[in-house]
């Protein structure tokens, strides 16, 4: 396996349910290292932009507005197959749907509040780490 970088964002109901450290343990014991983080909120702008490739399916505008419903964390995680690993560690889309032990499974409350993201391909994970920091932002570690 190759070391890879992903973008993770904890969304607005896991930040204010105050699970950010317990997520970043997940990924530590994982072993996915955060090489870049900052809590952003984000504006209308900024998650129309992070999430265009949904722009026409029906849930995009709903996804928008819970997106700035709050502060959310962004991170960068590096580590061996970070970006799968990083989706695994989250669980299925819909916390119904994901498995025991998955962060969704213990954090998410449904389809829209569901805790996290996770960039879903490597082409994606460089589009999506480009999109909040600056290369010099990101550190190797
Ligand atoms: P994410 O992008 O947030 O990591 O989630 P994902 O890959 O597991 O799911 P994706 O298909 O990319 O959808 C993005 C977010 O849109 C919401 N969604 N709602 N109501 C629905 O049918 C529906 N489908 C997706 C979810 O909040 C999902 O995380
Ligand atoms: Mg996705």
């Amino acid at each position: 396996m190759a070391l890879e970088r992903t973008l993770s964002i904890i969304k607005p109901d896991a930040v204010a349910k105050n699970v950010i450290g317990e997520i970043y343990s997940r990924f530590e014991k994982a072993g996915l290292k955060v090489v870049a983080a900052k809590m952003k909120h984000l504006s209308k702008q900024e998650a129309e932009g992070f999430y265009a490739v949904h722009r026409e399916r029906p849930f995009f505008a709903a996804l928008v507005e819970f997106m700035i419903s709050g502060p959310v964390m962004v991170q960068v995680l590096e580590g061996e197959g970070a970006m799968l690993k990083n989706r695994e560690l989250m669980g299925a889309t819909n916390p119904k749907d994901a498995a025991p032990g998955t962060i969704r499974a213990d954090f998410a409350d449904s389809i829209d509040a569901n805790a996290v993201h996770g960039s879903d391909s490597l082409e994606n994970a460089a589009i999506e780490i480009a999109y909040f920091f600056p290369a010099t932002d990101v550190y190797a570690r």
